[in-house]
């Protein structure tokens, strides 16, 4: 079993698609350990993304990523990370595959509707980031045979 850290990026929110996205993610058997939604801070974004602060893209990202509601959740199954990584599709709409979130929604790289952690080292720091222990919860996994 591992966790993964998916954020709803605020085009995502306000464009009434939190069910559609989470569906996705429960067709491939992930479940929701914990969801919160808020507004984060500047702050808050200059740390969770403090690898890309030097890149040239980093300024639009910051202005999106503080432009409204952001949905952080986490996900949790088996190979949750490369699950929640292949339903977003590529970083770039362009190069996402059809059915994938970035393929159907985002618009452009910056405002590409989701984030997922990308490595068990990232779930982690992104998963405690966001989240205190006391947050999470484990339960089996989805069968769909009521
Ligand atoms: P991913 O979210 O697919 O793991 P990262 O971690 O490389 O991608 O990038 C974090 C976020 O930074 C992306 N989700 C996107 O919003 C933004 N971003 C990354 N690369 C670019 C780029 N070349 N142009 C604009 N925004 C970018």
């Amino acid at each position: 079993m591992q966790s993964t850290l998916v954020m709803i990026k605020p085009n995502g929110v306000l464009n009434g698609i939190i069910g559609n996205i989470i569906s996705r993610y429960e067709r491939s058997r992930l479940t929701l350990s914990a969801i919160k939604i808020k507004r984060p801070t500047e702050e808050e974004v200059r740390g969770f993304y403090a690898e890309h602060q030097e890149k040239p893209f980093f300024p639009k990202l910051l202005k999106f990523m503080t432009s409204g509601p952001v949905a952080f959740m986490v996900l949790s199954g088996e190979n949750a990370i490369t699950s929640a990584r292949t339903i977003n599709g590529a970083t770039s709409p362009e190069d996402a595959a059809p059915g994938t979130i970035r393929y159907d929604f985002a618009p452009d790289t910056t405002r590409n509707v989701v984030h997922s952690s990308d490595s068990p080292e990232s779930a982690e720091r992104e998963i405690d980031f966001w989240f205190n222990d006391n947050e999470l919860i484990s339960y089996p996994a989805i069968s769909f045979k009521c």
